[in-house]
């Protein structure tokens, strides 16, 4: 066991049960040239992230920590997007449209894929999720159990929309989840900055805030406080 320093009180992480999701780290969300920047959104706001989350991988990783990813996309024949989905914001370029890195969120094209600073490692399971919260319509629940994995420490994009409503998720079903502030971002800084706010209140209603720093610390078998 190793503890984390965190909110709204310090985390007792068990590393064989716990695992590393990473929220739809996608080049269309992130990329200069992608969908979310088309939109007009600054993705700087998003690629701030990548550091921190490049280096919690890599000690994830090094201490055995089971490794999942996930990605938000549909069918190339888009039987499985919802036509309330496919219709949200009158985009003139949606969902499953040619965008500026092929079908926007459509599963097997340039923009769906992970950042290359994040790829996946063979053996780390990718969630292909059609909705926003990453247990909705996925595997990801029963893969996690196999595990014995009851604690998500949680990564990603966005951090109000698909971060959030995997968390809540997660925690209806009994998860334990640890969102990493400084790898976590939104296109809107206000959201992120309550949404991380929403997390811990109410003496942690959806789980723990904590920092890169905190649970690199907690991760370091060598750390005072640390794993094994
Ligand atoms: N992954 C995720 O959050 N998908 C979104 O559509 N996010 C937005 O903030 N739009």
């Amino acid at each position: 066991m190793a503890l984390i320093e965190a909110e709204p009180y310090p985390f007792d992480l068990e590393p064989p049960r716990a695992a590393l999701v990473i929220i739809d780290m996608q080049r269309d969300f992130l990329e200069p040239g992608g969908f979310g920047a088309a939109l007009g959104n600054d993705v700087s706001l998003l690629r701030r992230t990548i550091a921190p989350s490049r280096q919690l991988l890599d000690k994830a990783r090094a201490a055995g920590l089971t490794v999942v990813h996930t990605r938000e996309g549909h069918r190339a024949d888009l039987a499985d997007l919802p036509p309330a989905k496919k219709a949200r914001g009158r985009l003139s370029a949606g969902i499953g449209d040619p965008g500026p890195m092929g079908r926007i969120l459509v599963r097997g094209e340039d923009g769906h894929d992970i950042i290359p600073e994040l790829y996946p490692r063979p053996g780390e399971p990718i969630v292909d999720k059609p909705g926003k919260g990453a247990f909705h319509a996925t595997d990801l629940d029963a893969m996690l159990r196999n595990r014995g994995i009851a604690q998500l420490i949680v990564c990603g994009v966005t951090t109000e929309v698909c971060v959030h409503t995997t968390v809540r998720e997660a925690n209806d079903r009994g998860y334990d989840c640890v969102v990493v502030a400084d790898c976590v971002g939104s296109y809107f800084p206000e959201f992120h900055e309550i949404g991380l706010k929403m997390i811990a209140a109410q003496g942690g209603i959806f789980g723990w805030v904590a920092s890169s720093e905190a649970v690199v610390a907690a991760l370091a078998p060598d750390a005072p406080g640390g794993w094994r």
